[in-house]
């Protein structure tokens, strides 16, 4: 068993200590859907975001908060930023193409009510994130996909633009000279945004934007738009988010596993912990980063990854900072 394993029983069991039941009764109650909240107290606004552009992204979010904004908008107005950067090479313009030369861009988000909307393969929409959103609002679907995805955009008033970005078609007909598909991100690679944000009445919301793999072939999708693997939110437990090699997330639930450990009685970092053993038990990591990042509807923030490298930019009322993110 490991240190993570032991820690989460040990919480169980102190749990089950302090209710004067056994883990298993402790477990059942924990699994009745709806029922529990651990909050009665509205949350001290809070907002985590993966990487340095995490930073920029935070700073948009509480913008939106202090303009009367929600976690929901905190999520939407901090993608934005990132989106609209051409400068980043793995989020909206100025992402790296397929291997085929197409910028395609996968994004989701999702309220502490269980709402989720989801937009995957989408070419030519500046900002992916937003019409998640707009698929959760106005449409029956979680998720769309493609030229409908696309052709949606275009019924909601967004107007069509071209991602591929100089810089970034110079560094595909660089790649072409080789040709090398290996699809491996490696550390210097991720940096998919992964947005996690408490506003003060202690709803949580979350999303994730990306352009994904880099050269990776026509039509491959990642895990950022696929809710339980890229994003979960909990309102009442947590939310989760991954970043990394999104084969990886998929075939582990990645982002649903976090949340639901901590919905077992894990801290935020003791259940991206245990996310994370997940992927390093069942597949070769030596190439392969993946990180996680977590925050409970009390504020308290959690993330790991499988190597050194990951962090996520934190920001309350009292300021933003970046955070290394706990590895191995
Ligand atoms: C993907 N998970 O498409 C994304 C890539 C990523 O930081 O996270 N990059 O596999």
């Amino acid at each position: 068993m490991n240190a993570t394993r032991r820690t989460f029983l040990k919480r169980v069991g102190w749990m089950a200590g302090a209710l004067g039941l056994g883990p298993a009764l402790v477990r059942l109650e924990a699994a009745e859907p709806g029922k529990r909240s651990k909050r009665s107290t509205p949350g001290v606004p809070t907002m985590v975001s993966t990487w340095n552009h995490g930073l920029a992204a935070n700073e948009a979010g509480f913008g939106a908060l202090a303009r009367g904004g929600n976690a929901l908008d905190m999520i939407e107005a901090g993608a934005r930023i990132v989106e609209a950067d051409p400068t980043g090479t793995s989020v909206g313009i100025g992402g790296r193409p397929d291997r085929d030369g197409h910028v395609t861009l996968d994004a989701c988000i999702m309220d502490h009510t269980g709402r989720a909307g989801s937009v995957c393969f989408v070419q030519g929409v500046l900002h992916p994130l937003s019409l998640a959103r707009r698929v959760m609002q106005d449409t029956p679907h979680v998720m769309l996909a493609g030229a409908g995805a696309e052709l949606f955009a275009a019924q909601c008033g967004m107007e069509r633009v071209d991602l591929l970005t100089e810089d970034s078609r110079k560094a595909w007909e660089d790649w072409k000279a080789t040709s090398q598909y290996k699809p491996i991100i490696n550390i210097e690679n991720h940096d998919t945004i992964g947005l996690l944000a408490l506003d003060g009445q202690g709803r949580l919301a979350g999303g994730c934007t990306t352009s994904g793999l880099a050269y990776k072939m026509h039509g491959r999708v990642g895990d950022s738009p696929v809710i339980g693997a890229g994003l979960f939110v909990d309102g009442a437990w947590g939310g989760a988010t991954a970043t990394g090699l999104g084969e990886a997330v998929l075939r582990t639930v990645g982002s649903f596993l976090v949340v639901e450990l901590m919905r077992q009685g894990a801290s935020p970092t003791e259940a991206c912990r245990e996310a994370v053993d997940r992927i390093v038990d069942r597949m070769p990591v030596d190439d392969l980063q993946v990180g996680y990042l977590a925050l409970s509807p009390e504020g308290e923030v959690g993330a790991h990854a499988i190597h050194p490298g990951f962090n996520y930019a934190l920001t309350t009322a009292g300021g933003s900072q970046l955070i290394d993110a706990s590895h191995g």
